[in-house]
């Protein structure tokens, strides 16, 4: 019987798909994250691996499993994995794009109006019985309607929040890609731009890009400087893509009006972190596709490409496509 490892516990449909298909499933039994020695042992006697969040799977973890048919990650994001050594060892890799880019644009909007108005402090502050009653100017948020979103990576997330922030504030859109998006310049009136403008002309302005060499700590004191003070950062991709310390710095000064974040480096932030004070700041844990819809939706997906795999069929969502050639 072929088995597959499941770092965490996921949707019951995912599970359904890999039973009825005949593989013995076994989920790693705690909420907790493995060591790369807890996950090189989890996976000696199976066929396949479902990876649930950004376990990293380096070249000694793959090494030491290079006998996997299929890794599925259950994320969009594939940073986290050495796709270099997988390829090398014939390892396909798929992950869960498309399904997860509305509630992760959801996620997005959400820390845009949530930051705008400073609703998570102040709500905070009626929980912890420290709002003593109104004031005409208590803590004024901003507004957001007809202001300016830059999109970093206008994909598929960064289209689906444009389209809400259209919508719901008629907010003229600007983006920077590598390449451009002209469909997204005809359905949403978006306009490129390059990087440095985007930093002088967003109000909001939302990373949608993926973790790379090329963006780590893109976001840092010199750009942060060169954004408007009025702007607001939104960040749901990844949290190495924004430097915290300078953020932190650059939100004490006064150089950016406010950041909403749904991830950050390191994960969970240090509870000690200022940006947990401030006002200004909204920091959610990772929930850009955890609803129940979505979520479910990425577990049935990545049940579907490592049954590909076990099949010698191309995965659907092949991230390492060269392996196929
Ligand atoms: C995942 C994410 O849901 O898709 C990604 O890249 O970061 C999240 O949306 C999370 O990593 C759980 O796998």
């Amino acid at each position: 019987m072929k088995k597959v490892f499941i770092t965490k516990d996921i949707p019951a449909r995912g599970i359904e798909v890999l039973e009825e298909a005949g593989l013995k499933v076994i989920v790693h039994p705690e909420d907790t994250t493995l060591s790369e020695a807890e996950l090189i042992d989890a996976c000696q006697d199976v066929d396949l691996l479902l990876n649930v969040g950004q376990l990293p799977m380096q070249k000694s973890f793959l090494e030491a499993c290079s006998h996997l048919k299929g890794i599925a990650l259950a994320s969009v994001g594939y940073d986290h994995i050495d796709l270099e050594t997988a390829t090398a060892l014939g390892i396909p890799v798929s992950n869960t794009p498309d399904v997860l880019s509305g509630a992760t644009a959801d996620v997005a909007f959400l820390l845009m109006l949530a930051v705008s108005r400073k609703a998570f402090y102040r709500s905070r502050e009626v929980v912890n019985d420290q709002w003593k009653g109104f004031g005409f100017t208590q803590e004024l948020g901003v507004e957001l309607n007809g202001k300016t979103l830059g999109i970093l990576g206008l994909g598929r997330i960064g289209v689906e929040l444009a389209k809400k922030a259209k919508g719901a504030y008629n907010m003229d859109i600007i983006y920077h890609n590598r390449n451009r998006n002209t469909e997204a310049e005809e359905v949403l009136d978006a306009k490129y731009v390059d990087f440095d403008e985007l930093l002088a002309q967003s109000d909001v302005l939302s990373v949608h890009t993926n973790l790379s060499d090329e963006t780590r700590h893109k976001f840092n004191k010199d750009v942060f400087e060169k954004m408007k003070s009025s702007a607001i950062f939104i960040n749901t991709a990844r949290g190495a893509i924004h430097h915290e310390g300078d953020l932190t710095d650059a939100l004490r000064s006064g150089q950016i009006w406010g950041a909403g974040l749904d991830v950050t480096d390191p994960e969970p932030m240090s509870a000690d972190s200022p940006l947990l004070q401030m006002s200004n700041v909204c920091v959610l844990p990772h929930i850009g596709s955890a609803t129940i819809e979505t979520r479910t939706a990425m577990a049935e997906m990545a049940a579907t490409n490592l049954l590909a795999a076990l099949h010698g069929e191309p995965m659907p969502q092949i991230v390492n496509s060269d392996i196929y050639k």
